[in-house]
């Protein structure tokens, strides 16, 4: 054989082809844990490139920023350039036959400008439209290889590089940011073992069982296809034609109908995988798995007539809210849980099936453990590089965590790779640096639009001899699926217990507080008035009557119908009486932040007690409130001691939702003139309606009283929210209105109809 191989012509760059090594040639085999990787003498794809270096991650070693450096773009101290790198001389003219005339088809550079200007757009999400996003890490706290063999979730303190991107599901790219809507939030986890995707929402159940209905789903929520109306609004007559008619929507149709769908802001709501995954073990042992992502901000919403005026006044209100959290270094952050049980203890739940997505595990079943923290650090560069060409996909997996069966999530197993082959134009998406793992990518796959690897060798398919059988099959190493044993009858169908849709909505309700019922009721109301066909408002009423007599009566009372009949339900599956879940409350969760980052209102006109103002703001500064200064145009503001106050911001610019709370400031002379704004009055009024707490000093009663602000609350009670010192009492006063900040607001001022 020595013989032959020097027989033979050599080429020593390529020793697989030329050499000894192509007369004992590699089948597709599995490479054994203890067998080195071909080394570069023997393998020319291990050959290092002066261009690319050898192959060791580099690019990825810092792996919290690292792996996008490559592509960043910073133009500071540099000279324009056309695409090819060609300075530009004069970026403001095309070039013209006489400075009158006719622009010059040779002109290169104004039609590649044009040119890319025309390209700019991709289509957006066909659901999710509109979002923000961000970077951070994901800190794993105990050692859970007991259930699951993923890297991320097996050493305590490990951090995991991760993208999160929150948005809408029914509105547009451009769509205001508080609709009543379910908020995506999805997470990307760079893991050392590849990329694996938490596509999740904010809500834990879904609007239908089965993948086969989400298309009609979706065409039933987005605008009419004849006039497109409405715009992020489920508030219409196809959505609630569909919803009547499919019934397995009950339950979700409480959580979007609640305070959940109108969070106050991305930091502040919780996050959940909705389906039943598995986590597999080394030793191939599997135990169902349910994700929580829980906010330390605490859980909190706006209320609708805020979540109306905060679209008009700030469309971007979430988005800038995160933006700017993360920018002051406020950086929010979420708790991961897990709700863990066996495929036994799922069979023993016996009154809903663990792979239907209209059903939550209560947490009284069992508990939620947390195992690991996820903190957003990390402004996006560039939106639409980061933001916008992120592609999720449930498909995303590491070994150890795998699928269930749930219908729902089998489909989407095919839809997130197949819409973002049209969203970002071909199969090599994963290249986009924001897509790209920090694992190493090595496979046969080749070419396609806009490749970016620059693949080595003549080799693009296994099993193979001349490159040594590289990539080998990673075998144990591997993902591979888990092993369940399956057997049935190919049918289309559902399982029994899909069937029962009501017992999880009554659950729900059950568990609401009674602000938060009445805010359902007006949800409905709200929805349903502006639905156009009364039979359609009707079937939905009919539905509620399955849920709770005295929902259904306060909505049938606001249309202005009689109760209807309940809806018949599909089959005999009684509906099953769930204790009470608190967990299910908004209150559940306060939050352990404080007032960090509540935004607060500090009046001011002329003749503010400038002195004290300033004491008042540094006072909330310090605690971490972002305190404004609010006037009725800016400048400086006459004082009577001392240097005069600047006007940060106008009551026009800033409406009272963009405010948590409100602080009157100190001076007889300010506040008179701010009781004679009737803009003032209306801000100071729905700083009341929407139950924020309001601290006023002195004379500043007077524009409670211009307001008709009532200083007790409907019981006659004194209101919790509201603060009324003069100078002596204004520090406990000052402690107290912090208190109220952080526990956000007052419900108990509310009536139906609103007294305010
Ligand atoms: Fe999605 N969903 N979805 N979804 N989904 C998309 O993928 C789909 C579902 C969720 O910030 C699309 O890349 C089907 C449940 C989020 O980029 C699309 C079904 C949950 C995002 C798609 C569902 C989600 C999407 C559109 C039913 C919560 C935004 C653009 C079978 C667990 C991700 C895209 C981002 C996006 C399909 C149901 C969450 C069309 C077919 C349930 C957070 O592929």
């Amino acid at each position: 054989d020595a013989e032959l191989a020097a027989a033979m012509p050599y080429n020593e760059t390529k020793p697989l082809e030329y050499g000894a090594a192509a007369l004992t040639p590699h089948q597709g085999e599995v490479r054994r844990p203890d067998t080195p990787l071909a080394t570069a003498s023997t393998t020319t794809e291990d050959i290092a490139s002066r261009k690319v270096g050898d192959g060791t991650p580099g690019i990825g070693a810092d792996p919290l920023a690292g792996p996008l450096d490559r592509v960043r773009v910073d133009d500071s101290g540099r000279e324009l350039t056309t695409n090819q790198g060609v300075k530009v001389a004069d970026n403001q003219h095309s070039l013209k036959i006489g400075l009158r005339g006719p622009t010059a088809m040779e002109d290169f550079i104004l039609r590649e400008k044009i040119t890319h200007f025309d390209h700019e757009r991709i289509p957006e999400r066909v659901v999710h439209a509109r979002g923000a996003g961000a970077h951070g890490y994901f800190e794993n706290y105990h050692d859970l290889s007991s259930i699951t063999r993923a890297g991320l979730f097996c050493k305590p303190g490990k951090r995991t590089p991760v993208f999160v991107r929150f948005s809408t599901v029914a509105g547009s790219r451009g769509s205001a940011d508080t609709a009543r809507d379910v908020r995506g939030f999805a997470t990307k986890f760079y893991t050392e073992e590849g990329v694996f995707d938490l596509v999740g929402n904010n809500i834990p159940v879904f609007f239908i069982q089965d993948a086969m209905k989400f298309p009609d789903l979706i065409h039933a929520v987005k605008p009419e296809p004849n006039n497109e109306i409405p715009q992020a609004s489920s508030a219409h007559d196809t959505f609630y034609d569909f919803a009547g008619l499919s019934p397995e929507i009950f339950h979700m149709l409480m959580w979007v109908l609640s305070d959940r769908a109108i969070p106050r802001s991305f930091r502040t709501m919780q996050g959940f995988g909705v389906h039943t995954f598995r986590l597999v073990n080394a030793k191939g042992e599997s135990h169902f798995v349910k994700f929580h992502w829980t906010p330390l901000q605490g859980t909190h919403s706006l209320v609708w007539d805020e979540a109306v005026k905060v679209a008009g006044a700030d469309a971007d209100f979430h988005r800038r809210d995160l933006w700017e959290a993360i920018e002051s270094g406020n950086f929010p952050e979420w708790e991961l849980g897990l709700q863990v049980f066996t495929e036994a203890q799922a069979a023993a739940f016996r009154v809903f099936d663990v792979l239907d997505a209209t059903k939550i595990v209560p947490e009284e079943l069992v508990p939620v453990r947390p195992v690991g923290k996820l903190v957003l650090d990390r402004n996006p560069d560039n939106f639409f590089a980061e933001t916008e060409q992120v592609a999720f996909c449930i498909a995303h997996l590491v070994p150890g965590i795998d699928f269930s069966n749930d219908p729902l999530m089998q489909g989407r197993i095919h839809s997130y790779i197949d819409t973002q082959l049209s969203r970002l134009g071909g199969a090599n998406f994963h290249e986009i640096p924001i897509n790209g793992p920090v694992a190493q990518v090595h496979n046969n796959q080749r070419d396609g639009m806009h490749r970016q690897a620059i693949n080595r060798g003549r080799v693009a398919y296994e099993p193979n001899s001349l490159a040594g059988g590289c990539p080998f099959q990673a075998g144990a190493r591997g993902f591979a699926s888990w092993p369940e044993h399956v057997e049935g009858s190919k049918v289309r169908g559902k399982a029994e217990l899909f069937a029962e849709h009501y017992g999880q909505a009554r659950l729900f309700w059950n568990s609401q507080s009674p602000f938060e019922q009445q805010h359902i009721i007006d949800a409905f109301r709200f929805e349903l008035t502006r639905v156009q066909t009364p039979a359609v408002r009707e079937r939905i009423v009919a539905g509620l009557a399955n849920i709770n007599a005295r929902l259904a009566a306060a909505v049938a009372r606001g249309l202005g119908i009689p109760v209807p009949a309940p809806l018949p339900r599909v089959n005999d599956t009684p509906v099953p009486d769930y204790p009470p879940s608190p967990s299910l409350s908004l209150l559940f969760r306060p939050g352990r932040t404080g007032i960090r980052t509540r935004r607060v209102a500090l009046a001011a006109a002329e003749g503010v007690d400038a002195a004290g103002a300033r004491e008042l703001y540094a006072s909330l500064l310090r605690d971490g409130a972002q305190p404004r200064i609010v006037g009725q145009r800016l400048g400086e503001l006459s004082t009577a001691s001392g240097r005069p106050l600047d006007v940060e911001v106008s009551f026009e610019a800033t409406p009272s939702v963009m405010y948590d709370g409100l602080v009157v400031g100190p001076g007889d002379a300010s506040a008179a003139a701010l009781a004679r704004d009737g803009r003032v009055l209306e801000f100071v009024r729905d700083q009341y309606r929407h139950g924020k707490p309001i601290l006023v000093i002195g004379a500043g009663r007077q524009l409670l009283a211009a307001a008709v602000i009532p200083l007790a609350l409907p019981d006659g009670s004194p209101d919790p929210g509201l603060f009324l010192a003069d100078e002596a009492g204004l520090a406990a006063a000052l402690a107290a209105f912090k208190a109220a900040l952080a526990r956000h607001r007052t419900w108990a001022r509310e009536t139906d109809p609103p007294r305010v």
